[in-house]
């Protein structure tokens, strides 16, 4: 071991870790550049990194084509119980899981170095942040951890001798036998892969995937799935969410939280520059918010994070500019093309596609091959303070106080731009019944329509019943003081299948107006479903939207509205008797309003 550690529970951990899993080394990683720079040394000697020549210390890595996305197949919530896991997890006893993966570690480190790396999930030492130690024998994920979460040596000061932490075990589970030649990317297959969650003891196991969400422990495993029982348990919420700051041109300032499947430019919200004259936005965070009642009585929201682990393909200055614009130097790319003069592209990136390329998994591609040149799970990794729009205060200790939020999902028909509801609880229904039509992107055909409560089907830690409840409670502690919520669908088509809605830019004149009800500048239609901007509230000042697709923007098919109420029937009564009285009644209310 490199350092002495001086934390009981730790050096413990770390102890009966390597006793385990019997790496050849032990490294402690303290965050420093110098430090980046050794592994990203390694990591090239080895032919894992490929230098980009366009984008200074930037690489890029490509997967074992086994390991390219999140196994939510592979994923569990072990609890006591399985009712507490509820039905939208995969559950197993913690005993018998523990049996299962502690088999599977047995010497999984053999040939390697275990890499502990401690931190901090939100500014270090802010009373919102948690602090957690990452112990893994894969330097790809040592590196992303460094972009993506604070890791420091000052965290293991602010632990001390007796301070707590979350334990996350990975390991890629590949041991190498003595003089056994190293694969580019070491991985275990489908069926020896866990990434599993303990929420009762704070403990995440992970093994078997080096990718992303699998492997980088602090991100979805930690600030979603072990958040989210630790929040419902201490009375604050994780939630899966962008966090954006929008100035109006008297310069007050407006900040909103926003939940959205995957494949609805969740990033490209994030990071939207408005086209409205006078309005500014600025970027929080693109994925995880953790809020907490201030002293105010208001909600206020941190970013976990400390930087973006995006979707490229679909990335583009068109879509994104100021995501291209934060990956021109120091970022990290995986499973996107590279082209002949060593620069990285992907489908959807500006510009023609290049004549030839390396594709994804290392094959020749031109653009006459019948496959993608990169996954369409590709991803880029940014340090946040590398965006030219992020929020000078995205760092504040106490957070920014949330006034708005937004659920939305992608569908073709039915759902109009933008609708607000009656009250918290009307809010809470839409968040739990909020549907997305799937794409490409998704597993499965495309065009189902699939409910993601909230965007946080795969990241609940808890069951999901209880998990409305949670935000029936914090609607009720936070009273007069509670955000406005809305729920938006940039996706509408046309009958003849083209979008009614620009978006992108666009949409800040959706914002616009929710801050204007906000500020109650504005007043609404009434409709069944929610209240609806009033003929000419919303901004539309050079804009190209004929007058007849703007009606079919907001229209209203009572008849399409009610078929949507068996689905809505079967998805509530998935959650049995945990599904709380409220909600239930949201429904019968809502059927009654469309008869
Ligand atoms: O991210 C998107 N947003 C949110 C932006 C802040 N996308 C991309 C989704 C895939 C991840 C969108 N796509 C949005 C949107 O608001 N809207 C659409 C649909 C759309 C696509 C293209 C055009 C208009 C709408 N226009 C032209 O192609 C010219
Ligand atoms: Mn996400």
């Amino acid at each position: 071991m490199n350092v002495e550690v001086n934390n009981t529970k730790l050096n413990t951990w770390i102890k009966e870790v390597s006793d385990l899993c019997q790496p050849d080394s032990v490294y402690v990683c303290n965050g420093s550049k110098d430090e980046y720079d050794q592994m990203i040394k390694t990591l090239l000697d080895s032919g894992i990194a490929m230098p980009l020549d366009k984008r200074p210390n930037s690489y890029l890595f490509r997967s074992d084509p086994s390991d390219v996305a999140r196994v939510e197949d592979r994923t569990y919530i072990s609890t006591t119980s399985q009712d507490e896991a509820g039905p939208t997890n995969n559950w197993m006893a913690p005993n018998e899981l523990k049996a299962i993966m502690k088999d599977l570690y047995k010497g999984c480190m053999k040939g390697r170095t275990l890499y502990v790396i401690p931190f901090s999930m939100g500014p270090i030492g802010s009373p919102i942040s948690k602090i957690g130690v990452e112990i893994s024998d894969s330097p790809y994920v040592v590196i992303n951890m460094h972009m993506m979460t604070r890791v420091s040596d000052r965290v293991l000061e602010l632990l001390g001798t007796d301070g707590d932490f979350i334990p996350c075990l990975h390991s890629i589970g590949a041991p190498l036998a003595e003089g056994q030649e190293d694969s580019k990317w070491p991985c275990a297959p489908i069926d020896k892969k866990y990434i599993s969650h303990f929420p009762e003891e704070n403990l995440i196991w992970s093994y078997g995937s080096g990718y992303g969400g699998n492997a980088l422990l602090g991100k979805k495993c930690l600030a979603l799935r072990i958040a989210s029982a630790m929040a419902r348990r201490e009375g604050w919420m994780a939630e899966h969410m962008l966090i954006l700051r929008l100035t109006n041109p008297e310069g007050k300032q407006y900040h909103i939280a926003a939940a959205f499947p995957s494949a609805c430019g969740k990033t490209n919200l994030a990071m939207m520059q408005p086209s409205i004259p006078g309005w500014k936005c600025e970027c929080v965070g693109d994925d995880i918010a953790w809020m907490k009642i201030g002293p105010d009585g208001r909600l206020y929201a941190i970013n976990p994070e400390a930087g973006f682990f995006g979707v490229a393909p679909g990335t583009s200055y068109e879509t994104n500019p100021m995501a291209m614009d934060s990956i021109r130097e120091n970022a990290l790319f995986t499973n996107c093309a590279l082209t002949d003069s060593n620069e990285v592209w992907w489908e959807g990136m500006d510009g023609d596609p290049p004549a030839h390329a390396i594709d994804w998994k290392g094959n020749d591609w031109t653009p006459a091959s019948s496959t993608d040149a990169a996954h369409p799970n590709a991803r880029f990794t940014a340090r946040a303070s590398q965006c030219p729009v992020i929020c000078e205060d995205w760092e504040k200790p106490e957070g920014v106080p949330i006034d708005i939020f937004i659920f939305g999902g992608r569908r073709s028909t039915v759902v109009p731009l933008v609708q607000e509801a009656f009250n918290w609880d009307h809010g809470v229904f839409l968040g739990s019944t909020a549907a997305s039509e799937t794409t490409a992107a998704n597993i499965g055909s495309v065009g189902n329509l699939r409910r993601d409560p909230f965007a946080m089907t795969p990241f609940c830690g808890y069951n999901m019943g209880d998990y409305f409840k949670h935000w029936l409670d914090m609607g009720d502690k936070l009273g007069d003081k509670a955000p406005r919520m809305f729920y938006v669908n940039w996706f509408r088509k046309s009958e003849d299948g083209k979008f009614l809605w620009p978006g992108f830019s666009d949409n800040s004149r959706v914002l616009k107006w929710m801050c204007e009800r906000v500020d109650g500048k504005v007043e609404t239609q009434e409709t069944p479903i929610g209240l609806l901007p009033k003929e000419g509230d919303l901004d539309v000042d050079g804009l190209e939207v004929s007058k007849e697709d703007f009606q079919e923007l907001f229209k209203i098919d009572t008849d399409a509205w009610k078929t949507e109420i068996p689905d809505i029937e079967k998805h509530f009564s998935k959650f049995g008797d945990r599904l709380p009285e409220r909600l239930k009644k949201q429904l019968d209310e809502f059927r009654k309003r469309l008869d």
